[in-house]
């Protein structure tokens, strides 16, 4: 199957046209609000070609940080995969082939803002400084894991750099993002917004659209980023809505509502950004779809081989990596070499494994701590709970 025909390109239902009628891809921000959510704005296409007027507001520097953060999310998924398969953690889900929506949109972020996770954005709170240590002992539930080992992995949270723990139930995280947001509004608008997240499966739940609903009423400083990477476990976009695109859905609401090539990290950095200063200004909330596709499994526990043709994820694999594509870029630009980017990858590599290594290392939370913050001050029947516990472990 030739990529002209898979999902992205020929959806039934949620790819939309390709429309892009202006000459500089910036003034995509220019049209109307149905151009843009109907559309997709991209910088460097699907075959790395890009026009110098587009890149001009890119700085070297910021290229270079996200080309390190998709590099991240690649090695670390990869090495966490690996120790899943080796019984060394229970359960790993990856963004293998999301990393440029992933960490694109978080390098909009100042440190000020905050960050609400859905299933695949780990690698976003990496970015926007969620120590690798601490996500790493989160994933092994160790004494050092700030959760003391009560989240399923990839559950981390940071209270640091304002990043939420993920809310498993898909879709609660969206209303989260906006009642976050709505608290940052009635203090004041102090420059600050909040960034949430969804898959393309949460759009079908009713906490979307009652999210969606209360952003376009109350005008909270938020960004709600839909990475639609055509799959919801088995169930493909074209089964989860009728829509033409997803993100046409927040006109509805009232909500500006973008869509960029999920895979492009310049193009979705370029959105986010937009969404996130005019959130800051206090302008009201937008809504981002990220047309993408999850190269990966559902998670660790996933086999998608049963229920969808593997023959176009490798097409999105060999074709559309957003990692060789951001490459490509630097390359061009004269940035980095692949010299240079293999350096990066070996370098990485041997930071992840020490980290692992040291994060193996430390001990299970104790048995007593699962009485830890239940309540502010135990009752008895919880130290009667406890005693009795402990005696039996000593027994
Ligand atoms: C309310 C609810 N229903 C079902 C599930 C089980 N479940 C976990 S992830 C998932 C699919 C989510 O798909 P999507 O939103 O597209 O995110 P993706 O996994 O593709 O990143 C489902 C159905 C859940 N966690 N919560
Ligand atoms: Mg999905």
């Amino acid at each position: 199957m030739s990529l002209e025909d898979s999902p992205a390109d020929a959806p039934e239902n949620t790819g939309g046209a390709a429309l892009n009628p202006k000459n500089s891809a910036f003034n995509y921000f220019e049209g109307s609000p149905e151009e843009k959510a109907l559309g997709l704005f991209s910088i460097v296409g699907a075959e790395g070609s890009f026009s110098e007027e587009d890149v001009q507001r890119i700085p070297r520097e910021l290229a270079l940080r996200i080309y390190d953060g998709m590099l991240t999310v690649r090695v670390v998924d990869r090495r966490m995969m690996a120790l899943q398969r080796q019984g060394r953690i229970s359960f790993y889900g990856e963004a293998l082939g999301q990393e440029a929506a992933v960490v694109g949109s978080a390098a909009a972020l100042n440190a000020e803002d905050w960050l609400v996770p859905a299933l695949r954005e780990a690698g976003a709170g990496l970015y926007h400084g969620l120590p690798l240590a601490k996500y790493l002992a989160q994933i092994f539930g160790n004494a050092a894991d700030v959760t003391k080992g009560r989240q399923m992995p990839c559950h981390p949270c940071d209270r640091d750099t304002n990043y939420v723990v993920m809310s498993s139930v898909v879709s609660t995280q969206i209303m989260h993002a906006v009642g976050i947001a709505m608290g940052m509004k009635l203090q004041g608008h102090s420059g600050r917004m909040c960034i949430g997240y969804m898959g393309d499966g949460g759009t079908s739940e009713p906490d979307f659209h009652t999210a969606l609903n209360f952003a376009g009423v109350m005008q909270p400083p938020v960004v709600l980023v839909c990475q639609n990477n055509q799959w919801a476990i088995s169930t493909p976009g074209s089964s989860q809505t009728a829509s033409q695109t997803i993100a046409v859905k927040g006109l509805g609401y009232g909500v500006e509502s973008l869509r960029a090539d999920g895979n492009d990290a310049l193009a979705v950095y370029e959105v986010t950004r937009y969404a996130a200063e005019k959130a800051r200004r206090g302008d009201g909330p937008t809504f981002i779809e990220l047309l993408t596709y999850r190269v990966s499994a559902h998670s660790s526990s996933d086999d998608p081989s049963r229920y969808r043709d593997e023959s176009i994820t490798l097409e999105w694999r060999e074709r559309r990596d957003p990692l060789q594509r951001m490459l490509g870029f630097l390359t061009a630009q004269g940035w980095l070499d692949v010299a240079g980017a293999a350096a990066r990858e070996v370098a990485l590599e041997e930071k992840v494994r020490e980290l692992i290594q040291a994060q193996e290392g430390v001990p299970m939370p104790s048995l007593e701590s699962l009485f830890d913050d239940v309540f502010e001050a135990p009752t008895w029947l919880l130290d009667e709970q406890r005693e009795s516990l402990l005696a039996e472990d000593r027994s």
